[in-house]
């Protein structure tokens, strides 16, 4: 008994290690990635496809599930110019093996014509949220109706202390929101989330805001007058922003005032227009900032404060 409880332990400890391998390979194509992969010493299960935005996979985010026989994938869900990374995960008896990370760069998506915002109108039906609803794990789709603040969240003044309508949580995803005329203190991400077309029709205090750590993916989003700012970081973290609208605020983002610790930011294919003092702010110097293949109108100073990079191309103004 003895023996085969041992002999157990050990078969389960070198199958996801020393003689299983899942070797994956990632290719850049025209608004695609392309993953293809193979196993060497264990037999595929339960495989899953994470992907990322940075090499640590703290914070990756599942794209897919596919059967055991499946070798290859592509995700269309990406933008041109921005490095993704990947991983597939198989589990076996509940041992979860990964594979190598893979990455790659797919071009194409830039071009003024491709900022289209939200496709979520403001004619939907509406809801009053009296209480933050809060997004723990998976998409949370809300089909485009309209949440409006309730006065137990705020008024969607610039006062500080307002609850927000959403929080998001440890990659979960917000789909298909509309904020209201009370906007309060916006979204509020924890540990990374994905935010996908979401359409402020008037930006309370803010509208988005990152409250710890992890990655944060913001996608087709359109919103109005944010007076001070439209995206607040934090805590050390990183923000990638694609086909998104700003209309009339403060600055695009603050890091929050004061603070020194990294954050790391690319906009791409956004509409910025009308600011009254400029895109990003910070006060960290370790903090870096990238905007590509956007709009720009009355958008003020790109990068204010010292921050350690602030690379820009493929922008226009008009
Ligand atoms: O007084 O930290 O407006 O998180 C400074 C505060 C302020 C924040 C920020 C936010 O910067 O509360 O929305
Ligand atoms: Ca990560
Ligand atoms: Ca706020």
């Amino acid at each position: 008994m003895i023996r085969k409880l041992f002999f157990g332990g050990l078969l389960l400890a070198t199958a996801g290690t020393a003689f299983g391998a899942i070797n994956l390979t990632a290719s850049a194509g025209n608004g695609q990635v392309s993953l293809n992969w193979s196993y060497s010493g264990s037999t595929a299960t339960t495989q899953e496809i994470y992907r990322d935005l940075d090499s640590n996979p703290n914070g990756r985010v599942r794209i897919a599930s596919v059967s055991a026989s499946t070798r290859s994938y592509v995700d269309t869900g990406v933008s041109g110019g921005t490095t993704y990374y990947y991983w597939i995960k198989n589990t076996v008896n509940g041992v979860a093996e990964n594979s190598n990370t893979a990455s790659a760069t797919p071009s194409g998506g830039g071009g003024g014509g491709s900022i289209t915002g939200s496709s979520c109108g403001t004619g939907g039906a509406q809801t009053t949220v009296n209480a933050t609803i809060r997004v723990t794990s998976g998409t949370y789709d809300g089909g485009c109706q309209r949440f409006n603040a309730g006065s137990a969240l705020g008024d969607g003044s610039q006062s500080e202390g307002q609850q927000p309508v959403f929080r998001v949580e440890n990659g979960a995803t917000l789909r298909n929101i509309v904020i209201g005329n009370n906007g309060a203190d916006g979204i509020h991400t924890y540990n990374g989330a994905v935010l996908d077309n979401i359409y402020w029709m008037n930006v309370g205090e803010d509208a988005m805001t990152i409250k710890s750590s992890g990655t944060t993916t913001v996608r087709n989003i359109e919103g109005y007058d944010a007076d001070d700012k439209f995206f607040q970081v934090n805590a050390a973290s990183t923000l990638n922003v694609s086909n998104c609208i700003i209309h009339r605020a403060g600055k695009a983002l603050r890091q929050n005032g004061g603070t020194t610790f990294r954050v790391d930011v690319t906009f791409d294919r956004c509409d910025i227009n009308s600011m009254n003092e400029g895109v990003f702010r910070t006060d960290s110097s370790s903090s870096t900032a990238r905007l590509t293949n956007s709009r720009l109108r009355n958008a003020g100073t790109i990068c204010i404060g010292p921050w350690a990079s602030c690379a820009q191309s493929g922008n226009t103004n008009y």
